[in-house]
């Protein structure tokens, strides 16, 4: 028996189990939690589900994501060994995300806040004027991504740089990469935007010690997961002024805590971990051809490396 596990909130789970099914009406699907017999599941897309759950399963072979992050899926105990792991890379995704990014950053290089607080006023006031080509944007993470949202801010004219694990060379875009990459990266940064897998070498990597190293008054931007942020450290800089203001989309506790400063802070735009939204109709494909490639032994696409986490 092939069946596929879905496991996700239950009103997108009916929603993925259609978009499938529209494509292969023959799959098994079971939705979370009525698995039917544990032997019957050989693949999994899931968004959050208990990960020891996997290990429940003893004919799992493949793991498939609901998103473009896969750090649900590395929460201990990680996944099982011996199963594969892919994830999502869409076009839809890309370009929300690369709209949210520039959003942000351009709310808040033409001054939206300033001149949003005079028109409240009934004030007729220039604020002085905003020069794109001086204006430097750093991108933690060049990856589906992070190259997109930095080669549209290029486009822009915004000098733009980004920072990866291992060397790149995107056109127009200056490269840093590795840990001796990242102080000279944000010391050159003007704007920092973080679309960064989280793992364990990138958890807390905006921290007291980076913040300090961006120039006085950087402003940051965080679509990628909450635990990249030493949430006390931003609100320390914000509070200070090193940071002038940030753009949160992810944070430690989703939902965010209503006592949480983030809410209320002047200086703070958030919204819900709604950058980017998976839309099922649009990556249904590729996950029936990961299936087809899994039940074929053809190579699958979108591998996640598992000794590195994403
Ligand atoms: P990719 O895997 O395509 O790219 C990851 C990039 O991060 C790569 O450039 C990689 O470097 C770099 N990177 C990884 N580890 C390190 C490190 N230790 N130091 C420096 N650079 C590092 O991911 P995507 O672009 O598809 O997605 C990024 C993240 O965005 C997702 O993991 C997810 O958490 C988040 N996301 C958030 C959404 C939202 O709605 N808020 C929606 C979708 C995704 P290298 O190129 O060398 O491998
Ligand atoms: C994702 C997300 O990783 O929505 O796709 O956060």
């Amino acid at each position: 028996m092939n069946a596929l596990l879905v496991s996700t909130k239950p009103a997108t789970m009916q929603v993925w189990r259609e978009e499938l099914l529209a494509l292969d009406p023959a799959l098994d699907i079971r939705l979370h939690p009525e698995s039917g017999p544990v032997e019957d599941i050989t693949a999994a897309v899931t968004w959050n589900h208990p990960p020891e759950d996997l290990y429940r399963y003893p004919n799992l072979k493949l793991l498939i994501s609901m998103g473009a992050g896969v750090d649900h899926l590395f929460r201990p105990p990680g996944p099982p060994p011996g199963v594969a792991v892919v994830r999502l890379v869409d076009r839809l995704l890309t370009t929300a995300m690369s709209e949210y990014v520039l959003l942000a950053v351009l709310r808040h290089h033409r001054q939206d806040a300033g001149y949003r607080a005079l028109q409240a006023r009934r004030e007729w006031e220039e604020l002085p004027a905003p020069d794109t080509e001086a204006t430097r944007i750093g991108v933690m993470g060049l990856g589906n991504l992070g190259a997109d949202a930095a080669r549209k801010l290029a486009a822009l004219n915004f000098q733009v740089a980004g920072w990866s694990r291992t060397p790149k060379q995107l056109d127009g875009i200056e490269t840093f990469a590795g840990a001796d990459g990242l102080m000279p990266f944000l010391a050159r940064t003007d704007i920092l935007v973080c679309l960064l897998p989280l793992t364990p070498e990138t958890e807390g990597i905006i921290n007291a010690r980076t913040l300090a190293g961006l120039p006085h008054g950087a402003y940051v931007i965080n679509a990628a997961r909450g635990a990249h942020v030493v949430e006390e450290d931003l609100l320390a800089a914000l509070d200070s002024g090193q940071v002038s203001g940030a753009t949160l989309d992810v944070f430690r506790t989703e939902p965010l805590p209503r006592e949480h400063r983030f809410w209320t802070h002047p200086n703070v735009i958030l919204t819900p971990h709604a950058a980017s939204i998976t839309i099922p109709r649009s990556v249904a494909p590729q996950v029936i051809d990961n299936l087809a490639r899994l039940r074929e032994g053809r190579p699958l696409a979108n591998v996640v490396d598992v000794s590195v986490g994403y």
